[in-house]
């Protein structure tokens, strides 16, 4: 399951369910990281492993749920930056991360251990252990990093371009290739095709591989009645020059997937995605609970 944050470890959730957890891998996206209080911070890795886990604060779909903030509101009386939120039980996780990191484990190696802690029988590799980082223009301002674009700035302003600081040189995590050429079926989670899927893609060992398995990947498509369930896909699709619904989905993913699954909501435009040269399977798609995102993963594993 090639993964992003929210919409990866719903549908996750479900396959974990739904197929015997211990063949399921989820190759995540790092472009997101970022280093804060001198901690390397993951929120994609972290989002899918709470979530699989079902530790995941269910409200905002990132963080643990009853978590506390002690430690981000005394770092507010230092003066200290505080725009992203780390919750005192998560600052264990960046605590734990960072320590491994400095001391020379590779972050797929850190990532396995977190996901084994949790309990999870699935496999969660970032798609490389190299710096591979989201960087975004802000149309007449520059380049910020991801998280300034999407939590700082709260995703409110106008992109012109996005690229992947690092993904030329980034080398696919141990693991990734081999999953991805030995897979019964390869999954595109419903996650931001632009900020989430791209950087992961954006690796082109990672992309050839996918390609060569074209015909076992199945895409779910993460824009429902033209808009995104959660974050900024929709907008950015639209600024970016593509066309924001489950057609213009079908046309990013055309090379890499034979297939995509999109909402009841868009069973109209089922033709339209067809036309762009891929199978089309209509079907519920909001995970809003856990039968529901089981539903999806067996119809995404069919
Ligand atoms: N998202 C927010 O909107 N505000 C935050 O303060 C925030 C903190 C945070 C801390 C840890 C973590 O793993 C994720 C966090 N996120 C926060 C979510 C994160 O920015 C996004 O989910 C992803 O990067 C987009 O997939």
């Amino acid at each position: 399951v090639l993964a992003g944050g929210v919409g990866a470890a719903r549908l996750l959730r479900g396959i974990v369910r739904a197929v015997e957890p211990a063949g399921v891998t989820a190759i995540v996206n790092v472009g997101d990281d970022i280093e804060l209080h001198g901690l390397h911070v993951s929120p994609d890795l972290d989002t899918v492993v709470y979530t699989v886990a079902d530790a995941i604060d269910p409200d905002r779909g990132w963080g643990l749920a009853g978590e506390t903030w002690r430690a981000m509101d005394a770092l507010e009386r230092y003066g200290s930056e505080t725009w992203f939120r780390l919750g005192d039980a998560d600052l264990a996780t960046h605590l734990y991360r960072t320590q491994r990191l400095r001391a020379g484990a590779p972050l797929s190696a850190v990532s396995a251990d977190l996901a084994r802690a949790w309990g999870l029988a699935i496999a969660v590799l970032p798609v490389t252990d190299d710096d591979l980082r989201t960087i975004v223009t802000v149309a007449g301002e520059g380049e910020i990093a991801f998280q300034e674009y999407f939590v700082r700035r709260q995703h409110a302003v106008a992109v012109t371009a996005v690229r992947f600081e690092g993904a030329e040189r980034a080398r696919p995590a141990p693991g990734v290739i081999d999953a991805l050429t030995t897979a019964d079926r390869i999954v595109v989670a419903p996650s931001n095709p632009i900020v989430s899927i791209a950087p992961v893609l954006a690796v082109s060992e990672v992309r050839d591989a996918v390609i060569a398995r074209r015909r076992d990947v199945t895409a779910v498509s993460p824009i429902v009645a033209g808009a995104a369930l959660k974050g900024p896909a929709d907008r950015l699709l639209r600024e970016l020059g593509h066309e924001a619904s489950a057609v213009g989905v079908a046309r990013l993913y055309r090379d890499i997937a034979a297939r995509i699954v999109i909402d009841e909501a868009d069973a109209a435009l089922a033709d339209d995605v067809r036309a762009e040269g891929l199978d089309c399977t209509v079907a519920p798609t909001v995970m809003h609970d856990v039968t529901a995102s089981v539903a999806l993963a067996e119809v995404v594993l069919a």
